[in-house]
């Protein structure tokens, strides 16, 4: 297990220096957060994020993410001058050495809570989500906004690719998606990029608005669409473990065996009804899931490759983007690989 840790960039208010210091991790999760969806990469800007990343004593393990552009998940005509640029994109990385790339397939919105600041009863606070609570004025008005979200739409238009959803049915969306991953795969396979996507967060449809990237049946006819190892998932505990229909060690066993999972984001959820939840922190005592058993079904289908603790609590008075602090996340970290170390230490040898 390579443990990593996402780093927003210059703009982060992690520092590189920070990260270095926390046991155990060595390998860093970024972006070029600078780029619009769809912009081509240069390698020159590549190779400056890798560089800087390995000046402070670490190794860029996994670009999260290539975006991909509205136009494509949109299944517009427009989205080939996109996908030329994804494809030049990937050849870029792999030419500066960069092999796992995450992307996800969520229309518009991405991961999407509907409080930034709930209250925990420690006195720390985190992110939680209710169906409930969505608000639609609130995310079309710019009102809730979240750091992974790439909207490079002005209102209107945003409301105007809103409502294009709403009325997509789920079948369309595979299709779009389908599209992507046959104009992909063949390009990440002939330059050696592992393409690792993301689960849908929340995992069910919002405001109308498809979602298909969730559960293990979804998973499985998404691998199908590509047969091969380069097309592979980021297994996401906290995204796909906020159903409690996902049975998620099940899930490892099944996704994982055949080398499919290149990517993993370690977090707990705390489920308070069928479609509400809280970022509760990573220990299994503290959430609905059970870490270790995530985590040996890991070690048991061989996975070596990155992982990084996901979301955090805001503790000890930090602020910072929502989820991406430094605290809550490195303690993570820790008890992530110590929970590692249990595993691999209490298994016979010749496991994984
Ligand atoms: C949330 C993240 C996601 C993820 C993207 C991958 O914190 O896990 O925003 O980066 O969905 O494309």
């Amino acid at each position: 297990m390579n443990l990593s840790f996402r780093w927003y960039g210059e703009q982060d208010p992690v520092r590189l220096a920070d990260i270095r210091q926390i046991p155990g991790v060595r390998g860093i999760v970024t972006s070029l957060h600078h780029k619009a969806p769809g912009e081509l990469w240069r390698r020159d800007e590549i190779a400056a994020v890798r560089d800087s990343v390995e000046r402070a004593g670490l190794t860029l393990t996994v670009i999260e993410s290539v975006p991909v552009h509205e136009d494509i998940k949109m299944g517009l005509a427009t989205r080939d001058r996109y996908i030329e640029a994804y494809q030049d994109t990937l050849r870029n990385l792999a030419a500066e050495q960069i092999h796992t790339v995450c992307y996800n397939f969520m229309p518009l919105f991405d991961w999407l809570r509907t409080s930034l600041e709930h209250p925990l009863p420690d006195g720390s606070t985190t992110l939680a989500y209710d169906d409930a609570g969505v608000d639609e004025q609130a995310l079309l008005s710019g009102a809730l906004r979240l750091p992974a979200w790439n909207l490079d739409a002005e209102a209107e238009a945003l409301i105007r690719r809103f409502r294009f959803y709403q009325a997509l049915s789920a079948e369309a969306l595979w299709e779009h998606l389908d599209y992507f991953v046959q104009a992909v795969m063949p390009v990440a396979k002939a330059c050696g990029i592992k393409m690792a996507i993301h689960p849908d967060d929340p995992p069910w449809p919002v405001l109308g608005i498809p979602r298909i990237v969730v559960d293990q049946a979804n998973l499985l006819r998404l691998l199908s669409l590509y047969d091969d190892p380069c097309h592979g998932l980021c297994f996401c505990s906290g995204s796909l473990g906020s159903r409690a229909d996902n049975d998620l060690p099940g899930m490892v066993r099944e996704l994982g065996r055949d080398g499919r999972i290149h990517f993993v984001h370690l977090r707990n959820v705390r489920r308070t009804g069928p479609h509400s939840f809280y970022e509760s922190g990573h220990r299994s005592a503290d959430g609905s899931i059970d870490m270790h058993a995530v985590m040996q079904a890991l070690f048991e289908v061989g996975f070596t490759g990155p992982v990084r603790p996901d979301h955090g609590r805001m503790v000890w008075g930090e602020t910072g983007n929502p989820g991406y602090g430094l605290f809550d996340r490195a303690l993570g970290a820790t008890y992530l690989g110590g929970l590692w170390e249990a595993i691999s230490k209490s298994s016979p040898p010749g496991r994984a």
